[in-house]
């Protein structure tokens, strides 16, 4: 039996960071939060891009585009949709999950889904360094862990056509 898993070197790792600057109060604390983790990790400083558009709904073409690019080991997702604001959360969630999840099947690069979806700002603000921690810090540690097991499990078998 073989059992494969991630670790979390981050040493000689790329990583593009994707924050929808909408609701900044909460993503800026997600950014430092992910950033933090992947220095924790040993990622370089240089070795990190940090992408901002607009919303969340915009994440997932940047985030394609990035992951496409072959330039990251992994793209880390970061948004905070909050029921309380809008009409169209569902919209703005759902698409924002469904385009993530597509892109990282699309092009077999990991993306870290990390667009909070809360009832309030509170909320929020609780999972972006409050009192349910910081979930860009454990986005970053999501990231390094899939780089590591990507790396390990056999490649994908191409035809050569
Ligand atoms: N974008 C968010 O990231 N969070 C939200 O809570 C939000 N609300 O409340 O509407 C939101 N809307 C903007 C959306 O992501 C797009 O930027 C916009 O619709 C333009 O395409």
């Amino acid at each position: 039996m073989t059992t494969f898993t991630g670790g979390r070197e981050g040493s000689g790792r790329r990583f593009a960071v994707v924050a929808a600057r909408f609701n900044e109060i909460v993503t800026a604390k997600l950014v430092d939060g992910a950033t933090a983790g992947l220095a924790k990790h040993g990622v370089a400083e240089g070795d990190v891009d940090v992408v901002w558009v607009p919303g969340a709904f915009e994440i997932p073409l940047v985030a394609a585009r990035l992951a496409g690019s072959g330039g990251y080991d992994a793209v880390i997702c970061l948004g905070a949709v909050i029921r309380g604001e809008t009409g169209h959360f569902d919209l703005v969630a759902n698409e924002a999950a469904r385009g993530i999840a597509r892109a990282s099947l699309e092009t077999g690069v990991p993306l870290i889904f990390e667009v909070l979806a809360t009832d309030d700002l509170a909320q929020a603000e609780a999972r972006a360094g409050g009192a349910h921690g910081n979930k860009g810090w454990a986005a970053a540690e999501a990231a390094l862990e899939m780089a590591g097991l990507l790396e390990r499990l056999p490649a994908v078998e191409t035809t050569g056509r």
